[in-house]
């Protein structure tokens, strides 16, 4: 059985890791959202892809989720003496990965050679794709201003309401070439934040229509429990369009791609209505808080739809 992991930053990045720890590395590819990547101060930041590289090879700060272990502040410190701009946090370590990006992408390679050579030194099997190598942005928009990503979600900590999102460049990006969609056997939708992490992925035509044409092979990971968003604001976002913060919205945003879903023990009582809407529900322990429970996650997702 081979599984495309569709991706977005922490929670994505932490399933990954327990599928990375649950199977043998030919049999998962992961394809990450791009939609959050950004020019910071003449750098190609893009954190998703970093989140996950960095959360592959046991190197990212679990704290946090994003940015490297152990890190150290120097240059921002340094930056911040001098007047510089600080709200978006790069530390030493971490600025090393947006430099060889950076400068790789001068040279004319794409992000998908470069993510490969990132991904390589940090000692990682798994093939790691950006879900593009054409531009796709993030913008949210709010009630009083549309927001690039990273100001919505670091420098205004997602603090504005949201009422849309757009995804600039997603109508003519191709989806990454070297990702063989008819090699999968299931596509695993992570449980990552649905509008702007996944979202941006589905924007691309021709990724989402084959989706739609695997219905099937398409299974989600509720990225909500218990009514609550594992982290970060996905169930504030729920709440804000106008939906609860269930797993039942959870299914209803990809009823178009998928009728599988994964849901928390703590969610039983939404089974009912799950199958109702045509959904085959599966039940797992969804908070990952160790490797453990992010190997077990993977193990139980694994086993239940080999049985399926
Ligand atoms: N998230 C924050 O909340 N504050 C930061 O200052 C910040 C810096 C940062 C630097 C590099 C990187 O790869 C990620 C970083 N993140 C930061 C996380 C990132 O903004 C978000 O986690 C994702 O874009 C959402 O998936």
């Amino acid at each position: 059985m081979k599984y495309l992991l569709i991706c977005g930053g922490v929670g994505g990045a932490k399933l990954a890791l327990g599928f990375s720890k649950a199977i043998d590395s030919n049999s998962i590819d992961i394809v990450v959202n791009t939609g959050d990547d950004f020019n910071h101060l003449g750098l190609y930041v893009c954190p998703d892809l970093d989140t996950v590289t960095y959360t592959l090879s046991d190197k990212v700060d679990l704290k946090k989720g994003w940015g490297r272990s152990k890190e150290s502040w120097q240059m921002l410190t340094e930056l911040d003496s001098m007047g510089g701009d600080t709200w978006f946090q790069l530390g030493d370590k971490d600025l090393a990965t947006h430099i060889y990006r950076t400068f790789n992408l001068s040279k004319g390679k794409k992000l998908t050679e470069v993510t490969k050579d990132i991904k390589d030194s940090f000692g990682i099997k798994e093939n790691i794709y950006p879900m593009s190598d054409d531009s796709v942005s993030t913008f949210i928009k709010t009630k009083k201003d549309i927001l690039s990503f990273q100001e919505y979600f670091v420098k205004y900590k997602c603090e504005p309401t949201a009422s849309d999102f757009v995804f600039k460049g997603a109508i003519t990006a191709s989806f990454n070439k070297k990702i063989k969609l008819d090699t999968y056997d299931k596509f695993i939708i992570c449980p990552s934040n649905p509008f702007i992490s996944i979202g941006p992925i589905l924007a691309l035509r021709k990724f989402k229509d084959y989706l739609k044409n695997r219905k099937k092979d398409v299974v989600i990971v509720s990225p909500i429990v218990n009514d609550r968003s594992i982290k970060g604001p996905t169930s504030k976002i729920f709440k804000e369009l106008g939906f609860n913060s269930t797993v039942v919205s959870v299914a209803n945003y990809y009823n178009e791609v998928s009728k599988n879903i994964f849901i928390d023990n703590k969610d039983k009582k939404y089974l009912n209505e799950l199958n109702e809407l045509g959904f085959n529900v599966y039940l797992a322990d969804l908070i990952m808080k160790d490797i453990k429970t992010k190997k077990n996650l993977a193990d139980s997702i694994i086993s239940q739809l080999s049985e399926s």
